[in-house]
Order: structure tokens, then C-alpha cells, then sequence
């Protein structure tokens, strides 16, 4: 079986084997953890790096004294263990003052009280050398139509990113934004719905040069969207600047469940972008393979470390079976019958025009070439089939 020759980079939220696991229905069935302890323990299971909601690490309304303490003490953990924090990010929506949002609010202190928010953690980021902001937008949305001006609303979200990508560059950080897409949940809609959604915006922005994504598996995935192509065009266009991994059962509540624990087959192919590239070449992603999952309700605190375990355990046997797939003769042979290599010839030859295209051809001919192309069978059926194979260890 083939593995991956270069180690793979796993890192995961505090926030996600930290959740006590309250929802809008029961209690915490777990305590708190100690922030520390979450890095010594993702360590030990593997992991390279661990990320952060500002509140996470420092409660929120802690005094000056409190925050350069708990700062020292992380940086100790990260120092002792090794591991690295590539991204950081802003919680802009537990506390009630976002409850109309943050950077879209239709009250303009609590914008302003967001942004200083959010360029705090910057601040932050760029100290512990954080190469990603992620700007997950939770409550930047609203339950009725009639309750935003969402011409207003967008002006608002591109003049705060533009804001924050503008200091970014004035302090001289090496740090990129990645925007996160998700449908609903908490708002009853969010704006910037899935990754097409976000891509838009980031192309009407002044500093949309450092702006990029961060697609959840699960947030395109409640959406009813293939997450796998919504990657694959933020990949093309060059804004795959981080990803969410987890596990989600279609259009339902946001589930957060492991890796791999929803859709498996798109799981693997998810993997086998992102180990393998398009089977063309172009882009590659060469951020963190990074984690946003909760450990299940009913799991106590061993069910929190085998849930993050089991989260770098699927990655790497899906990178394994995606190697092994990839490497097949028989599956390069069905992908070359699938006419995989020929999409990545021009369709016009060097030189020629639309105009020239047209010249000389005869539409009476459309109708009989049509039905002559038409002929051809794709065999995608067999290709995919191929795959589930790989995937059952049946090959
Ligand atoms: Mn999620």
C-alpha cells in the first residue's frame, strides 16, 4: 500500500476538542478543558498545528494582566510541544451585542466595536506567526428579508474586509484572509452562503489580492452542494487559502461530526484533490490539512481524543487509497476512455478565433455531426466504480 512520503499536516481547533458539547436543547455533558492541555494532547496524537478563536484561549472580558498570562502560558505549551498555530480567528458572534451581526450590523458602534475586535486578534495572529485570518461571518446575515438593506449590507462587509486586509498590509504581517461560507445556522440566512458566494465578493474588493476561502465540508454540504467542486474552482482560481475539514449528512443542521463520518466518497475524492491535484497539474493546495469538527454529544473526554484521532486516521487511509487509485493502470486506462486528459486540451488550436471557427463551416451539417458525437459512451459508471473499489480496500 502506498503512503504519502512527506508527513502530513493535521492541525485542529481549540474550540473543537474544547466544545462541552451544550446545544440549543441540553446542557454541557462535558468540562472544560484547559487550552494546554488540548495542545499537549493533540501533540501526542500527531497533530502539527492548533488554532483559535480569540475567546477561546482568553475568556472574553478578561482584564489586560489575565491575557498576557494565558498568552505566556499558551506560547509555553506551543514552545514545549512543537506545534504551531497557522491560523487564528475572531469570535464576531457569541456574545449578544452580535446578535445583528458584526462587520454588517445595523448599528454602527457595534461595527466599529467588531472591527477593533477583529484587528486585535490580527494583531495576535501575527505575533504567534499565523499565516491565515479566517473570517467566519456567523451572524452576518438575518431571519427576514426586510430586516437588512443588503445593498448597504454588502457595501458594509466589503468595507470592513477591505479595512482589516488594509492594516494587514500597513503592518507589514504576512498574514491572508480566508472568508468562510456557510448557508444558515446561527442566522436563519447567512451572507456569503457557499464558496461561489464568497468568491464574488472577494473579486469587488481593494485588497482582495490577500483575500481568500476557507470551505467547511459541512457548510457546502447543508446547502445541498458538492463540496469537492466548490474546492476544486476556489483551488483553480488561486483562493484556496485554507479548508474545514469534517463530516456532514446533507442539507440538515450544521453536524460537525468527524471527518469522513458523512459523505465517505466524497470524502475521497475531497483527499484526492488535495493530495493529488487535478489530474492535469495547475494549482496545488499546500496550506494545513485543517479540522472543524465536534466530538459527539455522547462521548466523554476519551471519546473527545479517539474523535480527533479518528479524524487523522481517515485523512491518511482516504491519502492512501487515493494514491492507490491514482497509480492504477486500469484506472488510468478508464480515465483516458472517460476522455479525463483530452478536457485539458484547448478547444480552439493555437491561433484560431471564434471568427475562424465559424469560417467555412456548413450548419446544414450540425444536425448529422451532432448525432455522430453523440454516439460515444463516457464510461463513468466504470471510472467511479474503480474508485468505490479503492476506497473498500478491495483493491
Ligand atoms: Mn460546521
Amino acid at each position: 500500500m502506498a503512503s504519502s512520503a512527506a508527513p502530513i499536516n493535521f492541525t485542529f481547533g481549540l474550540w473543537t476538542v474544547g466544545w462541552q458539547a451544550q446545544d440549543p436543547f441540553g446542557d454541557a455533558t462535558r468540562p472544560a478543558l484547559d487550552p494546554v492541555e488540548s495542545v499537549r494532547r493533540l501533540a501526542e496524537l500527531g497533530a502539527s498545528g492548533i488554532t483559535f478563536h480569540d475567546d477561546d484561549l482568553v475568556p472574553f472580558g478578561a482584564s489586560a494582566a489575565e491575557r498576557e498570562q494565558t498568552v505566556a502560558r499558551f506560547r509555553a505549551a506551543l514552545q514545549e510541544t512543537g506545534l504551531t498555530v497557522p491560523m487564528v480567528t475572531t469570535n464576531t458572534f457569541a456574545h449578544p451585542v452580535f446578535k445583528d451581526g458584526a462587520l454588517t450590523s445595523n448599528d454602527r458602534e457595534v461595527r466599529r466595536l467588531a472591527l477593533r475586535k477583529v484587528l486585535r486578534q490580527v494583531d495576535l495572529g501575527a505575533e504567534l506567526g499565523a499565516e491565515t485570518f479566517v473570517m467566519w461571518g456567523g451572524r452576518e446575515g438575518a431571519e427576514y428579508d426586510g430586516a437588512k438593506d443588503y445593498g448597504a449590507a454588502h457595501e458594509r462587509y466589503r468595507e470592513g474586509l477591505d479595512a482589516v486586509a488594509g492594516y494587514i498590509k500597513e503592518q507589514g504581517y504576512g498574514l491572508r484572509i480566508a472568508l468562510e461560507p456557510k448557508p444558515n445556522e446561527p442566522r436563519g440566512d447567512i451572507m456569503l452562503p457557499t464558496v461561489g458566494h464568497a468568491l464574488a465578493l472577494i473579486a469587488q474588493l481593494e485588497h482582495g489580492d490577500i483575500v481568500g476561502v476557507n470551505p467547511e465540508v459541512g457548510h457546502e454540504q447543508m446547502a445541498g452542494l458538492n463540496f469537492t467542486v466548490g474546492i476544486a474552482q476556489a483551488l483553480w482560481a488561486g483562493k484556496l487559502f485554507h479548508i474545514d475539514l469534517n463530516g456532514q449528512h446533507g442539507p440538515k443542521f450544521d453536524q460537525d461530526l468527524v471527518f469522513g463520518h458523512g459523505d465517505l466518497l466524497s470524502a475521497f475524492f475531497t483527499v484526492d484533490l488535495l493530495e493529488n491535484g487535478f489530474p492535469s497539474g495547475g494549482p496545488r493546495y499546500e496550506g494545513p490539512r485543517h479540522f472543524d469538527y465536534k466530538p459527539s454529544r455522547t462521548e466523554d473526554l476519551d471519546g473527545v481524543w479517539a474523535s480527533a484521532a479518528a479524524n487523522m486516521a481517515t485523512y491518511r487511509l482516504l491519502a492512501e487509497r487515493a494514491a492507490a487509485f491514482r497509480a492504477d493502470p486500469e484506472v488510468q486506462e478508464a480515465m483516458s476512455a472517460s476522455g479525463i486528459p483530452e478536457l485539458a486540451r484547448p478547444t480552439l488550436d493555437e491561433g484560431e478565433t471564434a471568427a475562424s471557427l465559424l469560417e467555412g463551416y456548413d450548419f446544414d451539417g450540425l444536425a448529422a455531426e451532432s448525432d455522430r458525437l453523440a454516439e460515444r459512451g463516457y464510461g463513468f459508471v466504470r471510472l467511479n466504480q474503480l474508485a468505490v473499489e479503492h476506497v473498500l480496500g478491495a483493491r
